[in-house]
């Protein structure tokens, strides 16, 4: 088989999305998620002028080889959007490998290890009362793992919360927002929120919360302690994850299970926390992470150290990426959690996928390779839009991590 042909499709379908298409001379195509939230022409210049080209005429069968000859050969390696552009073509390789061999993903990496997969949802409110009843209502839908983001008194624009009453999307069809930010009422807040949800739900939900890189090591430290009697499932990013150094302190200081890596690009974001067993789930995503030969390394690395998948899923991850997560969620022995952020309805006028929420757990069906499928005209009907991730300043304009 033969590569002869390869597109990138970018839509709109109420944000932005990139995907790349590989056509081979027996009539079987692959697709993979190359959208990279804010950045999403970057990866596709990146595709276009660069891999396409030497994507042509090799066989599509030798994906370790692919996978090496785009980031040894490339010799400047890892950075976010030359691995996103490798994971879209990892992703496609294996899509067409499952159609070539008529055998869903999940197959081809180990088979299943699971029935199905556990997700947690998004929850937020504008303060703790209203994030408590979103938690009850999302529990009453059947999840069985929620995370909770709430509004912060005497911070006006809080990560994770929407305050218009539509679903929480970040990026903006405008220059970046600026987010205003204080840490200190943060730290304040937060261990009051959890105090109220077992209160009111009782030990049993699984919870989880994201701080989004806005702590030091010392703060990290304060809030993981402080949050120790409420249970978390996990806290997320709760320092920056370039020092990896930096989480030391927090795991000295507290048993709370620490989630990182939504933005790390490769193996070698993260080989210190594993390690050093400074974390418990590794959240890297096949889109961003060097795709599901990367990430099949990272997971097998991983599992050495008794920690844990936990795939970053946000709505900006195009359901071709959630498609190959949870066939690599269902394969492999240490998954932990999958994040799970329904996309809009339009999305799948434009993506058709057929995998299923059912009482807190997503099933997939066993369609051949990712099981997903993009309509290029129904695409054509969304054009791209420039958006960006809103900036964050401290309260005295200093800027910030957002
Ligand atoms: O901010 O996907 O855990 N989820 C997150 C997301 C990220 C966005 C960035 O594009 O942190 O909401
Ligand atoms: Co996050």
């Amino acid at each position: 088989m033969k590569i002869i042909k390869a597109d990138i499709i970018v839509c709109s379908p109420g944000r932005n999305f990139v995907t790349l298409k590989i056509y081979t001379d027996q009539g079987i195509y692959g697709l993979g998620d190359a959208t990279l939230n804010g950045r999403e022409k970057a990866v596709a210049t990146y595709l276009e002028e660069y891999c396409i080209p030497c994507l042509i005429g090799k066989d599509p069968a030798n994906i370790e080889d692919i996978w090496h000859y785009f980031y040894r050969g490339a010799y400047w390696k890892r950075g976010p959007v030359t691995m996103t552009a490798i994971s879209a073509i990892d992703m496609a390789l294996w899509d067409i490998k499952g159609k070539a061999l008529d055998t869903p993903l999940y197959n081809l990496i180990g088979g299943k290890s699971r029935g199905k997969i556990l997700v947690y949802s998004h929850a937020y409110g504008k303060d703790i009362e209203e994030t408590v009843d979103v938690v009850g209502r999302q529990m009453e839908e059947g999840f069985h793992a929620i995370r909770a983001q709430s509004g912060i008194p005497g911070i006006d624009d809080v990560y994770g919360v929407s305050k218009a009453d539509k679903p929480y999307e970040p990026a903006q069809r405008q220059l970046p927002k600026e987010s205003l930010w204080e840490t200190e009422k943060y730290l304040n807040h937060l261990p009051k929120l959890f105090k109220r949800l077992r209160e009111v739900h009782g030990d049993d939900p699984h919870l989880l919360h994201d701080a989004h890189h806005r702590c030091t090591p010392v703060e990290a430290s304060r809030l993981a302690k402080e949050l120790e009697p409420y249970h978390l499932f996990w806290l997320e990013d709760p320092v920056s994850g370039e020092l990896q150094e930096g989480l030391r302190l927090v795991r000295q200081h507290s048993v709370t299970p620490l989630a990182i890596g939504e933005v790390f690009n490769s193996i070698y974001d993260c080989t210190t926390l594993m390690t050093e067993q400074l974390i418990d789930y590794i959240r890297m995503p096949i889109v961003h992470g060097g795709g599901i030969s990367h990430l099949l390394k990272v997971a097998a690395m991983a599992s050495i150290y008794h920690i844990k998948t936990g795939f970053h899923g946000a709505t900006d991850l195009s359901p071709v990426n959630l498609a190959a997560s949870l066939h690599f969620d269902m394969a492999i022995n240490n998954f932990g959690i999958q994040e799970y952020m329904p996309h809009q309805p339009v999305v799948n006028e434009v993506f058709q996928s057929d995998y299923y929420f059912d009482k807190g757990y997503m099933v997939i069906g066993d369609r051949p390779g990712l099981g997903v499928d993009i309509d290029e005209k129904a695409a054509k009907k969304f054009p791209y839009q420039r958006a960006y991730l809103p900036v964050n300043r401290k309260m005295d304009g200093t800027m910030f991590h957002w």
